[in-house]
This record gives structure tokens, C-alpha cells and sequence, in this order.
């Protein structure tokens, strides 16, 4: 018994997602390669078990160990993050942030959260997603000049809205967010203030970005970013919310926890407790400043000038390319990267003016500084002559060797008996 020949179909998919991760380049700013761990964990008999409720005050029977699987989260992500209360069910980002609007404020509220053209994330309050139609959403930006967050526009729009919520936190950001700064505003207003950090939950782990926790009331993230755990959410916060917020999660939005899921999150959680983690998560900070480097050095302009954290984006404005069409040609030579919006950009989302690059996938290679330069240099070529594919190629073969150089999954490759739908030269 096993995938490949009960469903020769979906295995070969697979196993092609296997050969894509090993030979490209994934710069996607929100991915990374879970440990084989964090993978085993999830695909188990933990996905045939019901747990609605918490450890201990389940619905069903059969639950024992579905409590030990998620006492261990638990237990593991308070230590991870110092924080009072943690609750490992929701089923990713989104869900975490619906939990904590849909505990404490009531439909037609105001929400005060970062523009989503400015970087933020649709659900603060984006109008396309539940958090813009079911409350009333206002949004801050970056200023024009520096392009970093204005604290002056969030402190005047929460004077003027009196939002009962401000959210901090982005998805497109490449600056320290200033958590305390947030907090001011948000009491000054008396509002909660609710910390999205899901792209920099591993740094903040890590303790080379400010934490929130202590400072917001609620703190919201995903596991599966820099954190490198499984796709998933995760709601931190003082214990004084959490009651609220485990009714809040099950029955107000979820029902049966993925127990596979909450297994996975409990090993990424004991992996980041490890000293290894910081390192990593230097690693990933200091292979984003190198990419920032030799980006510059080839002429990309930079959003903000450069990055703290992880990521960074490259206005193309001057190039002469859109983002769609950047990342088309980056995608044919093996680096796997995102379009997105720049501030006060003049192309809508599906063609933009700008690329997202992140480190954290490259870095859990085992990249450095070094590779960061040569791919910077790549980027640079590519985009150079994005219709010449001679060109391309030459740059696909640097590629292929550098993921050979730094393998990924070696045990997942499937030698024989199949045929690939990504054709490795
Ligand atoms: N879609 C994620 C990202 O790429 O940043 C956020 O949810």
C-alpha cells in the first residue's frame, strides 16, 4: 500500500513539487522548508481524530492524546514567546486575526490596520476580505519620502475614527516595527492594539526583532514564515483575553481542530526553543542585508533603501519592466520570487511595479552572504535582457548548481519509476 500506486496521479504531482522546491531558488518572502520533523508530524493518524474544545474539555472521546499533542504546543509556544496565554488552533494567519476581531468587537466597528498597497495585509481590514466588509476599516501608510510607517497618519486617524482595534504589522514591510510606539497610540484612544507579526514570528522568536508580546493585547501570527513550522496560525495574549479568546476560536469560527497540524506546530515550536534557531534567524537577517547590497550595487532601487528583517523589495519603476513580467522571467531561470505593490504605486495588484525577495527559505539551505551576492547578480542579469533566453539559460545553469550545492529534501526525491513533470537539465 502506499501513494504511488493507489494514486499514481497526485504522487507524481507531489514528487514534482519535490523536484521544484530542490531546483529553484524560492526568494518567496513567506515561505520556507519545514524540517523533515515538522513534515513526519503532519501526515499521520493525528488527521482521523476529532478534538473540538481544549486539552482536557474536549466533545469527544478518544482524546488523550490529541491532549498531549497540543499541551505540548502550548506549552512550548508560551515558553518560545514568553507569552501568558497561547491558543495553537487556528487554521492559519487570517483565522487567528478573525478570532481576535470576532472575540472583542461587534460587526460595524472600526479597525484601524495598514494599507494593503502599503504593505499590509488583507485581512487588516482590506475591503476584498471578511475584515473590510463585516467592520468598518481605515487605513494608515507609509510616509512618501523615507517610506517607512507614519506614526503621525496613525495617530491622527485613530484621534479622528476612534477605532476600537489598531493592528500593526505587515506583510510587505522591511523595517523594525515600532510595537511600543503602536501601543501609545492605540491607549491613548483606548483601543486594543492586536500585533500581526506572522512574517516576523522567527526573528521575534529569536530575539533580533522587538517583541510585542507584553505590549499588545493580542499578538496573531502564522508558523510556517520565518518560524519555519507548518502552514498554520497561532493567537498569543495577556491572560486576562484568554477565556474570550478560546470561545472566541472554537465554536466562533473553527470547529475540529487539524491535530496534525497543532503535532507540527509543537515540533517547529521545540526546534526554535534550540540554539541553532538564533543562529538561523541571524543568518536569514544577514543574507537579506547581503541581497539588499548587491542589489544595489546593480542598480535596484529599494524600497525604504534597504532592510531590517527578512525581506526587501525592489521598485522597478525605472527598469522599464512591471513586477508580473520580473517575475515571469525570474521564474524561467529558476528563482522563485512574488510581484507586489509598492508604496504609491501606479500598477494595480496583478501587474505592480515591484518585487518581494526574502532570505529565509535560502537561508534553511545553508546559503550565506556569498550565494546572496551571486544571486543578487542573477537577479540583475535577468532583468537586464528579460526576453534574451540565451541568457536565461546561462542564469538557470548557475541556479541548478547552486541547488545542488545546497541540497534540500534529499531523502523525498524519488529516483526511479516516475517521470517528473519539471524536467532537471
Ligand atoms: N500571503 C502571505 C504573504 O505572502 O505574505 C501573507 O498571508
Amino acid at each position: 500500500m502506499s501513494l504511488k500506486m493507489d494514486d499514481p496521479d497526485v504522487y507524481q504531482a507531489i514528487q514534482s513539487e519535490v523536484i521544484r522546491e530542490k531546483y529553484t531558488l524560492n526568494m518567496i518572502a513567506s515561505e520556507n522548508y519545514a524540517s523533515p520533523a515538522v513534515i513526519e508530524a503532519q501526515a499521520n493518524v493525528l488527521t482521523n481524530k476529532y478534538a473540538e474544545g481544549y486539552p482536557g474539555r474536549r466533545y469527544y472521546g478518544g482524546c488523550e492524546y490529541a491532549d498531549i499533542v497540543e499541551e505540548l504546543a502550548i506549552d512550548r509556544a508560551k515558553k518560545l514567546f514568553g507569552a501568558e496565554y497561547v491558543n495553537v488552533q487556528p487554521h492559519s494567519g487570517s483565522q487567528a486575526n478573525m478570532a481576535v476581531y470576532f472575540s472583542f468587537l461587534k460587526p460595524g466597528d472600526t479597525i484601524l490596520g495598514m494599507d494593503l498597497s502599503h504593505g499590509g495585509h488583507l485581512s487588516h481590514g482590506s475591503r476584498v476580505s471578511f475584515s473590510g466588509s463585516f467592520f468598518d476599516s481605515v487605513a494608515y501608510g507609509l510616509e512618501q519620502g523615507s517610506q517607512i510607517i507614519d506614526f503621525t497618519q496613525v495617530s491622527d486617524l485613530a484621534k479622528k475614527h476612534r477605532p476600537k482595534i489598531i493592528i500593526a504589522g505587515a506583510s510587505a514591510y522591511p523595517r523594525t516595527i515600532d510595537f511600543e510606539k503602536f501601543q501609545d497610540i492605540a491607549s491613548s484612544v483606548d483601543a486594543y492594539l492586536m500585533a500581526d507579526i506572522a512574517h516576523i514570528a522567527g526573528l521575534v522568536a529569536a530575539d533580533l526583532h522587538p517583541s510585542p508580546v507584553g505590549v499588545a493585547d493580542f499578538i496573531t501570527s502564522t508558523t510556517h514564515k520565518t518560524l519555519r513550522g507548518p502552514r498554520g496560525g497561532l493567537v498569543l495574549a495577556k491572560e486576562q483575553y484568554g477565556a474570550k479568546l478560546d470561545k472566541g476560536v472554537f465554536p466562533g469560527i473553527q470547529g475540529g481542530p487539524l491535530m496534525q497540524i497543532i503535532a507540527g506546530k509543537a515540533v517547529a515550536f521545540a526546534e526554535a526553543l534550540k540554539p541553532e534557531f538564533r543562529a538561523y534567524q541571524q543568518q536569514v537577517i544577514n543574507n537579506a542585508r547581503a541581497l539588499a547590497e548587491g542589489l544595489t550595487a546593480s542598480g535596484f532601487e529599494l524600497v525604504t533603501g534597504g532592510t531590517d528583517n527578512h525581506l526587501l523589495l525592489i521598485d522597478l519603476t525605472s527598469r522599464g519592466i512591471s513586477g508580473a513580467e520580473a517575475e515571469i522571467a525570474l521564474g524561467r531561470a529558476g528563482i522563485v520570487v512574488n510581484k507586489n505593490v509598492i508604496p504609491f504605486d501606479k500598477k494595480g495588484p496583478k501587474v505592480t511595479s515591484g518585487l518581494r525577495l526574502g532570505s529565509p527559505a535560502l537561508t534553511t539551505r545553508g546559503m550565506k552572504e556569498k550565494e546572496m551576492k551571486v544571486i543578487a547578480d542573477l537577479v540583475g542579469k535577468v532583468l537586464e535582457k528579460p526576453s534574451d533566453e540565451k541568457n536565461i539559460e546561462k542564469v538557470k545553469g548557475i541556479v541548478l548548481e547552486l541547488c545542488r550545492t545546497f541540497p534540500i529534501y534529499e531523502h523525498l526525491e524519488q529516483k526511479e519509476g516516475w517521470q517528473p513533470h519539471i524536467v532537471v537539465s
